[in-house]
């Protein structure tokens, strides 16, 4: 079998990649090793940068974003009883979020995918990738039914997340990895109950940190901080409640109650390995890099990475590969400037075991700071709402 272009994993990139190749009139495969229902039903992100709406939309893949997405110009930030609000419009000349959950944007490429005629083989296993130096790689699964293929690509694209094959299959001598792993995980819920916020609540707490999001006028989605070694099975929904409600606590607000839909806990990391190319191997999204989800970042990088690579990859196609050689440092700029955000953000916000006094102080301060200083709250709402120009 041939196909130009083979890509590993059916996430936010691998989907939105094939999309904007197809528009590009280049042909690709994708495969995936869970199923569909699976891909559709993952709790994730919710906040989007205004230039991946952008892009979404210029991709012709907003129509449900538009309709469904909720804009938010700003965000609260909560610590020692009070809560201030960051306004991004008034800091930025009218910059936003929007909060659309990536649940609803992996519907919407993998419905757009399947009606435009696109190959995705869900439920595949054994997926490898060979031949990576020459230029015909080739990228090898099974497929659903058993059947064994052999796809023989001009490059392949792993874009299976943090877990996968792809990053594993280029020589670790050839790579230079950076990590940080934080001593607190995050417990998210999603409740059945109409959020008690106009906008996120984002609280520094001496029992740790809370975050509350939304994915619909009723429905909620929220974020305790908790160690990294507790299990879910830990946390009935009454414990949740009760320490959501001890950190959100503010004098004449209300935090409403409701069941959880769905719960799970999450480790935290930042991780980047460069480059993001081997051959005709290119990483792109969380297969490359991982951020703490405190800025709410990983799904724009994901985005904007496969938007730089799309262009790159239909000049590499006809013999050109400038916009290809350039891809691993121009994604990275971008990567570690969202790495520093959102490893800022997490380190102000969160109760590391076991810290001082002297830290919690450090904290409220820079808090304080936020919150008070026009120059700090701009550089926050410049990082949070986004980088002017998504293609880097
Ligand atoms: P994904 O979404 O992990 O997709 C990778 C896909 O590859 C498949 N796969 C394989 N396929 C074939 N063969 C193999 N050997 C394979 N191994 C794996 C997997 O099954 C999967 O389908 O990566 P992608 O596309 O790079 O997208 C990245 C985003 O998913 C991720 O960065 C965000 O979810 C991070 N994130 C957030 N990002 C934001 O921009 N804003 C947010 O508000 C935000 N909140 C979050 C988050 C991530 C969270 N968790 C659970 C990690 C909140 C949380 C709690
Ligand atoms: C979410 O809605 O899931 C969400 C929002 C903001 C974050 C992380 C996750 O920083």
């Amino acid at each position: 079998m041939r196909a130009e272009v083979g890509i590993v994993g059916a996430g936010p990139a691998g989907l939105l990649l094939s999309h904007l190749l197809a528009l590009r009139g280049i042909d690709s495969v994708v495969v995936e090793i869970r199923s569909r229902a699976y891909c559709e039903a993952r709790q994730r992100a919710g906040v989007l940068e205004e230039g991946t709406v952008r892009l979404l939309r210029e991709a012709g893949l907003a129509g449900r974003l538009d309709r469904l997405g909720i804009e938010h110009g700003g965000i609260y930030l909560q610590f020692a009883g009070e809560r201030h609000h960051i306004d991004f419009r008034a800091l930025t000349g009218g910059r936003t979020v929007t909060v659309y959950a990536q649940t609803e944007i992996v519907k919407d490429l993998i419905a757009q995918r399947l009606a435009d005629g696109g190959v995705v083989h869900f439920s595949a296993s054994d997926t490898s990738v060979d031949h990576l130096t020459s230029d015909r790689p080739v990228l090898r699964f099974t497929d659903a039914g058993g059947a064994r293929h052999e796809i023989s690509c001009d490059a392949i694209v792993g874009c299976d997340g943090f877990h996968g094959i792809s990053r594993a299959a280029i020589p670790v001598d050839l790579l230079t990895v950076r990590q940080r792993e934080y001593p607190y995980a995050w417990l998210g819920i999603l409740a059945d109950v109409p959020p008690s916020t106009d906008e996120l609540i984002y609280a520094h707490h001496r029992r740790g940190f809370a975050l509350h999001s939304l994915r619909s006028p009723s429905v909620s989605r929220l974020y305790l901080q908790v160690d990294p070694d507790e299990s879910i099975e830990q946390w009935p929904d009454t414990r949740i409640w009760d320490e959501l409600q001890r950190r959100f606590e503010l004098p004449g607000w209300e935090l409403k109650e409701g069941p959880a839909l769905d719960k799970g806990i999450t480790a935290m990391r930042s991780f980047v390995s460069a480059p993001m190319r081997y051959g005709r191997l290119f990483l792109a999204g969380d297969a490359a890099h991982i951020v703490p989800p405190t800025g709410a970042k990983g799904l724009n990088l994901a985005v904007a990475d496969v938007a730089v690579l799309a262009p790159a990859l239909a000049a590499l196609l006809t013999g050109d590969e400038r916009l290809a050689d350039a891809y691993s440092a121009t994604c990275l700029n971008r990567v570690w400037r969202s790495t520093h955000f959102s490893w800022w953000m997490t380190t102000m916000l969160h109760r590391t075991p076991g810290a001082d006094e002297m830290e919690a102080e450090l904290q409220l301060s820079q808090l304080r700071y936020v919150t008070s200083s026009r120059a700090a709250a701009t550089s926050l709402a410049e990082n949070y709402t986004g980088y002017s120009d998504v293609r880097g």
